[in-house]
């Protein structure tokens, strides 16, 4: 079939509005039209070049919502007319790591997925007979799309699909980071460092389960105001201290219990370890640092008790759990709305990344 796609044809420009050959799905695979889809930083990230795994050209886009189109062969889960969110982070029940129940980094489809393949490693897209890349597993920056069946969390059908897109990626990631990784207790001091579509979460999740103190820090003061909405306490501008991490420990009588690092600054994530309490402290980094960055700190700040954490989806096993999260903004529990401050047609999607770029947006939503 033919669809509609905005296409990356290389690192560093913009996307490109083009009409794309899609194959069918194969076995175990789904085809799903997409109805809106979040523009993340990570999907900057990979086109700026930064990423490794950023091959071009390709279809980027990881933080949609749609509905089931066809079946390939075997699928059994899902069918015709269903509503979805796509997974970049699959849950196959039956992996190494699916078992463990130690992680929610299912490792499935893992090596085609960063090749920009589906499983048996070949593409669906392509434009004039050249195969053009999937990311993530998920290209959700185009109308139709091919997601294996192990990557789908199936949803209720009451959901709006311009809000619950954001539950693919930014609202899992930042509540998931607080609940399923760190397990914030009630009474926690809590820091969160960058207070975008993630940090706001966070701070969202912190709330959720009864915080204390809830510090955000950011360099753009704009996001006071918003951040204050979702439960944020206290604020600090690193532009205005001397000392973020004096800053932190000052106001929780001794370091937060748990810092969250929600925007890929390797300095940063020094701070945001070094700012937490001696003796049980825990860091959790979710930003992605570009390629080659390596995180330092005095051994010492670990020897004496503080813990250094990474959280992938927030840690969410995504076909079990963003059924639930979509429930909790069914029932009121988490707001999405006021986080989606634009929603644009996919022609418009290039001024969606200058809104990202100048810090005027939390979330961007591209409505088919
Ligand atoms: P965003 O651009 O919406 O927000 C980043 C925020 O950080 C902005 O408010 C910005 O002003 C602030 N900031 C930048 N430099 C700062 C500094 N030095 N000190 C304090 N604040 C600073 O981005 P986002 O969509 O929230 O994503 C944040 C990070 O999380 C990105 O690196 C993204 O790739 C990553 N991410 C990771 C996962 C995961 O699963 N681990 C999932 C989604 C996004
Ligand atoms: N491709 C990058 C890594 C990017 C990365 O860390 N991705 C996060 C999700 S960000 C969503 O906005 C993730 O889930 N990572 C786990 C994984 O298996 O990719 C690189 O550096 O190669
Ligand atoms: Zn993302």
């Amino acid at each position: 079939m033919k669809t509609q796609a905005a296409v990356a044809w290389k690192s560093g420009a913009p996307l490109s509005i083009e009409t794309v050959d899609l194959e069918g799905p194969r076995a175990g695979e789904v085809l799903v039209e997409i109805k809106a889809t979040g523009i993340c930083h990570t999907d900057w990230y990979t086109l700026s070049g930064a990423d490794p795994e950023g091959i071009f050209p390709a279809i980027l886009g990881h933080e949609g919502a749609g509905i089931v189109v066809d079946v390939g062969p075997g699928v059994a889960t899902l069918k015709k007319g269903d509503h979805v969110i796509p997974l970049y982070t699959p849950e196959c029940r039956q992996c190494k790591f699916c078992l463990s129940r130690k992680t929610n980094l299912c490792q499935q489809i893992r090596a085609t997925q960063g090749r920009g393949l589906m499983p048996d490693a070949t593409s669906r897209f392509s434009i004039r007979g050249k195969p053009v890349f999937h990311y993530m597993g998920t290209s959700t920056f185009a109308r139709h799309t091919v997601v294996p069946e192990i990557a789908l969390a199936k949803i209720r059908e009451d959901a709006p699909f311009d809000k619950v897109c954001y539950i693919g990626c930014g609202v899992t990631t930042g509540i998931g980071a607080v609940i399923f990784t760190a397990k914030v207790e009630a009474g926690a001091n809590v820091a969160v460092f960058g207070l975008g579509g993630i940090g706001l979460n966070v701070i969202q999740g912190a709330k959720m389960v009864g915080a204390d103190k809830i510090i955000g820090i950011d360099i753009n003061p704009a996001r006071q105001e918003m951040a204050r909405k979702f439960g944020m306490t206290h604020f600090i501008n690193p532009k205005e201290v001397d000392n973020v991490v004096d800053a932190v420990v000052q106001l929780t009588g001794g370091g937060a219990d748990y810092s969250f690092e929600c925007i890929g600054n390797t300095q940063v994530m020094r701070q945001a370890l070094e700012c937490t309490h001696k003796g049980w402290g825990q860091s959790i980094i979710i930003g992605v640092a570009e390629a080659g960055a390596e995180i330092s700190t005095r051994p010492f700040q670990l020897v004496t008790g503080r813990q250094w954490k990474g959280s992938a989806f927030g840690g969410a096993r995504g076909r079990t759990d963003v059924p639930r999260i979509v429930d909790w903004y069914m029932d009121g529990k988490i707001n999405i709305n006021d986080l989606i401050t634009h929603t644009l047609p996919l022609e418009k999607i290039n001024d969606g990344f200058e809104l990202m770029k100048r810090g005027e947006s939390i979330r961007a939503v591209v409505v088919y």
